[in-house]
């Protein structure tokens, strides 16, 4: 009895601190609210651009006033798809291109993610995205509206990685005539650069490539990738949501093999089990796997002073898990650091230029979801 007692007061003392704002390290101030926010990159003049699924992209500066921006393309709302991600280019201050991407229909029949760049004229009375031009597409469009993946990120070197999810199809992730379930690796201008692991094989064979995506291909395998970051000794991570639990933190490496959806920590939302990933090495064991799931959104790299103890870890964004979770990179591998609860579907996480950690919300039900300002306590 007493120590049914002790562990039924160590239970609510564990609940308690796990849900209670007081254990956040960190104070939360919301600055304005979006309709389902899904990603947002800074400016070098601190203001940043945010984007909305349904297809609306706004500048916002850092007291939370917006301004929309005209002249995106037209896109696929609808299930996980719309408009995406985005992107500056490294040399924005002299180019002002910015890159999107975003879901495109065959007849509202079958959808394919899409990226694409424009420059951004900030000189009009309304921003505009000019000279609005496609650089890649996902091969081949399918039905449904899941698991577009569609994160981009421009790496130390200047090259565009696209993480292309599985579509829910499965099979194309193992499909070298897809590039559904990939990590991509692009030229800023779209092109295929002359190093990229299967590039060869392209062009010594276009009968064999004869959708033309081998060359894109960078790593093989994957789900439905949310994130991809660049840690401080340049070594490139990229996470996905699983399936039925079993999301992945990857270490992604050239022409290298995941293993989805032949093998997988997770198992089929169906019931059916799926072999864990020991039970074939050929394919590349995630760093981390979460069971139960924490449905990771966004994966960003702290690298600034002023949450100095985070100083290069890792913020994933936790869409089910609504949460916030902090992952420490030692060399080639990882660990799950600390948790913080957020009482909503956590959609993105990264540091801002002064070093504050800017987040979006996801839509929270009939609720928008906020944009808030993180800042050490
Ligand atoms: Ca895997
Ligand atoms: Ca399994």
């Amino acid at each position: 009895m007493v120590w049914r007692l002790l562990a039924m007061v160590l239970f609510l003392s564990a609940t308690c601190s796990d849900t209670s704002a007081q254990a956040l390290p960190f104070n939360v101030k919301p600055i304005t609210e979006f309709d389902e926010p899904w990603a947002m990159t800074f400016m070098p003049d601190g203001t940043m651009l945010v984007t909305e699924k349904k297809g609306r992209m706004f500048v916002v500066n850092s007291d939370g006033e917006k301004s929309a921006v005209s002249g995106l393309p037209d896109v696929d709302y609808g299930g996980q798809g719309g408009l995406g991600d985005v992107v500056l280019h490294p040399n924005f201050s002299r180019n002002n291109l910015v890159y999107i991407s975003f879901v495109e229909s065959t007849r509202g029949r079958t959808r394919g993610a899409a990226v694409g760049r424009g420059q951004l004229d900030l000189t009009t009375q309304r921003p505009t995205l000019t000279n609005f031009e496609i650089l890649w597409r996902q091969y081949p469009k399918v039905t449904g509206r899941g698991h577009y993946g569609h994160r981009l990120f421009f790496d130390n070197n200047g090259f565009l990685w696209i993480t292309s999810g599985d579509r829910q199809k499965f099979t194309p992730a193992q499909d070298m005539q897809s590039n559904l379930g990939k990590v991509l690796r692009l030229n800023d201008d779209g092109s295929v650069p002359a190093d990229n692991p299967f590039v060869n094989h392209a062009a010594s064979n276009p009968l064999v490539d004869k959708a033309g995506v081998y060359g894109q291909i960078w790593s093989l395998g994957h789900r439905n990738p949310l994130g991809i970051a660049q840690d401080s000794q340049g070594q490139l991570w990229v996470i996905e949501m699983g399936p039925r639990h079993g999301d992945e933190l990857n270490l992604v490496g050239k022409a290298l093999n995941y293993g989805y959806p032949e093998v997988s920590n997770g198992d089929h939302y169906d019931g059916r089990s799926m072999p864990d990933h020991d039970t074939r090495p050929e394919f590349e064991a995630p760093k981390i796997t979460w069971i139960p799931a924490i449905s990771p959104g966004h994966l960003a790299f702290v690298t600034g002073n002023q949450f100095k103890a985070w100083k290069g870890d890792a913020l994933v964004a936790g869409l089910g898990s609504k949460a916030i979770v902090r992952i420490r990179v030692d060399a080639t591998q990882a660990r799950e650091i600390e948790r913080y609860p957020m009482d909503a579907r956590i959609r993105s996480a990264l540091e801002g230029p002064q070093g504050a950690i800017w987040v979006l919300e996801d839509e929270r039900g009939a609720s928008k979801g906020r944009l808030l300002q993180l800042t050490p306590r």
